[in-house]
């Protein structure tokens, strides 16, 4: 099946069932790519700059809770590797510190780690350098071929995205790749107050609004669908007993979309949902609780100054 079939395929169930869904994984197309990084820059979107405010002044602790022999060789491997602009804090420290270590992002977009690869090389032209190109749930398994001590980086609250019986299997199938004390850093979002969260999916400049909506402009260029955008809102959702930011993109009227690779219409009722995304936020217990059996444990936490988000060291 190629790429596209899969694309057909997941938007013909997803609209099919009631309610209607799509993945938030087809949001990343090119246009999709750029509003990502544009979000990132919204001043409402606080999830970013907690973050960097982490890796940027608490990267030598990070380092120590690490464990790592100075002489001894490692493997830093990230998963999703995005822009770079947070690991690099980790990747300056790490070097100037001369610990001895090989940096291998992982990233399904070939544009993506061609980017951050030079970016890196730039930056640091001593630093040994393997991007790895695959989806980070396949590539899992050739990326422990080698027997150096190896540390995750899984950060971004890129978890937040998966139901949480998909994070608790991929946290599982990381654990169960990982040798004893070797570690998972994993950089996730903590429950606060629907005042903070829901501006962060909805800033005033509307680009998170673009971004769901860009769902429904791929959708028309690459299945020939004619959904009329003026038609759709972006209808985000919060609570904090919940703890789950959900995206919407709700039907303004009643009306009917048709998709010419399908030869099918699809119905949709005035204030009709398609459901796009969950964003979880976390706290300990719900981590834990994720990690329940798993040989994981939470062995430190690391926290930016507005306890907005959370870095966390699991250790095997
Ligand atoms: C890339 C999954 C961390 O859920 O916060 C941003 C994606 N969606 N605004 C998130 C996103 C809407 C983002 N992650």
């Amino acid at each position: 099946m190629t790429k596209n079939d899969t694309f057909l395929k997941d938007i013909e169930a997803g609209l099919s069932q009631n309610p209607k869904y799509i993945s938030s994984h087809y949001f990343y197309d090119k246009a999709g790519d750029e509003l990502f990084q544009q979000i990132m820059e919204m001043p409402e979107y606080y999830l970013t700059n907690s973050e960097l405010e982490i890796f940027s002044q608490q990267s030598e602790a990070i380092i120590e809770s690490f464990q790592i022999n100075p002489d001894e060789e490692f493997e830093l491997i990230e998963l999703g590797a995005g822009d770079g602009k947070k690991t690099l804090h980790l990747l300056k420290t790490l070097l100037e510190k001369s610990y001895r270590f090989k940096f291998i992002p992982v990233d399904i977009s070939h544009n993506s780690l061609a980017v951050i690869t030079e970016r890196m090389e730039d930056l640091f032209p001593d630093l040994e350098i393997d991007p790895q190109q695959g989806d980070y749930f396949q590539v899992l398994d050739e990326l422990f071929t080698s027997d150096r001590p190896k540390v995750i980086l899984f950060i971004g609250s890129n978890l937040g995205n998966m139901q949480d019986e998909v994070a608790r299997s991929f946290l599982h199938k990381i654990a169960d790749h990982l040798k004893p004390n070797e570690k998972l850093l994993l950089g996730v979002d903590q429950i606060k107050s629907k005042d903070i969260v829901l501006p962060a999916y909805n800033d005033a400049a509307g680009i998170t609004r673009d971004f769901n909506l860009n769902l429904l402009k791929r959708i028309n260029r690459e299945l020939g669908a004619d959904f009329d955008l003026e038609n759709f809102e972006h209808d985000p959702e919060y609570t904090e007993e919940e703890g789950i930011a959900k995206s919407f993109l709700k039907s303004t009227k009643k009306q009917s979309v048709y998709i010419k690779e399908l030869g099918k219409s699809f119905e949709f009722a005035e204030n009709e949902l398609i459901h796009t995304e969950i964003s979880r936020k976390y706290n300990d217990t719900i981590l834990q609780n994720l990690i329940d059996d798993s040989m994981l444990e939470i062995t430190h936490k690391f926290l930016d100054s507005k306890k907005y988000f959370a870095d966390y060291i699991l250790t095997k």
